[in-house]
């Protein structure tokens, strides 16, 4: 997106009038009104973790789009109603997953444990005969999944609780205000403008270069399918460093694939009709997880597809970003 669209939609987000559609080639150029303030928020955002680990995130502008998926959208769920949203306030969002160097600052600096480290076990896996069979393994945590990572992988068996720790965590080191994103802010971030069913259009065969799914390389570990490989080979059978595939127009890597992403949503039907910042069912014990992993065929990495998860699972492809909100906006 270019820094003039950005500009426009921004300051419209201020004066609370109507929104620009960002990435909408047939919206008319936009002239910043003059109620827009002398300092705008920074593009980037960086929030140093203390370690040597810095959490860089980006400017997301306010606007509107259709959360969702249509009727016809192959793999589609039925809880995937489409409706209109607003986002009325910009807000930062992590340009990747939480990493697995960034989660040991927390918890080096914290003492915080895991609810797998508390529980002495968590839920991983093992191949046996070309097949992934699932398991609760003694010793299993964001410390040790069931495949080898590096510092700059994503880090996984991380519960919602978990996360919910870390924003708090991170929240009072840095004065802001970190959380997990709303199901429509992670929405509203992964389609950066895109109304296909991923990213790159509605051929899932055409996302080599932008996500890490269930692929070639994880089908060579895994010869007895699960739910479906995707047609490519992208490198990974398990995780991948973060930022390894193509950004989208937000600046945005990871959002599709990699590892699922927790938000902070509890999961219910969307509400009827148009909404201005929703924040997810008022009662229920899920959570909602988006993104689909390095273990989904492609039909779980597209934009619209919802998981419901209970907050205190995590397994070997549960992980998260953050968000921090503008206070005050
Ligand atoms: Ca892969």
């Amino acid at each position: 997106m270019g820094k003039t669209l950005y500009l426009a939609a921004f300051a419209i987000g201020l004066a609370g009038a109507a929104f620009l559609a960002v990435g909408d080639p047939s919206s008319s150029p936009v002239t910043v009104p003059a109620t827009i303030p002398a300092t705008l928020p920074a593009q980037e955002l960086a929030l140093d973790l203390g370690g040597k680990a810095t959490l860089k995130l980006v400017l997301i502008p306010p606007g509107k789009f259709l959360m969702g998926s249509p009727a016809a959208e192959k793999g589609r769920d039925r809880d995937e109603v489409q409706h209109e949203v607003t986002i009325s306030k910009p807000f930062y969002m992590g340009t990747t997953p939480v990493t697995v160097d960034q989660f040991a600052v927390f918890i080096n600096e914290s003492g915080y444990k895991t609810e797998a480290e508390k529980d002495g076990w968590s839920y991983g896996f093992e191949i046996q005969e070309g097949r992934l069979v699932a398991r609760n393994v003694e010793g299993c945590s964001w410390r040790r999944p069931s495949f080898d990572q590096k510092g700059d992988h994503p880090v996984v068996q991380v519960s919602w609780n978990d996360a919910q720790a870390f924003c708090t965590w991170l929240s009072k080191k840095s004065g802001r205000a970190v959380a997990l994103p709303t199901e429509a802010q992670w929405e509203y971030a992964c389609r950066a403008g895109s109304t296909t069913a991923y990213p790159w259009g509605d051929n899932p065969d055409d996302g080599k270069a932008w996500a890490n799914m269930a692929d070639q390389s994880l089908k060579k570990k895994l010869t007895v399918a699960g739910a479906g490989f995707c047609s490519w080979d992208d490198g990974f059978a398990f995780t991948s460093p973060v930022g390894s595939f193509k950004a989208n127009a937000f600046g945005l890597y990871d959002m599709n694939g990699n590892v699922c992403q927790w938000c902070q949503d509890r999961y219910g039907d969307y509400e009827a009709g148009a909404t201005t910042d929703p924040s997810g069912a008022s009662a229920g014990s899920l959570r909602v997880q988006r993104g689909g992993s390095w273990y989904n065929p492609p039909e779980r990495g597209r934009s619209a597809f919802r998981r419901r998860c209970d907050p205190g699972k995590r397994y070997d492809d549960d992980g998260f970003r953050v968000v921090v909100t503008l206070l005050g906006s």
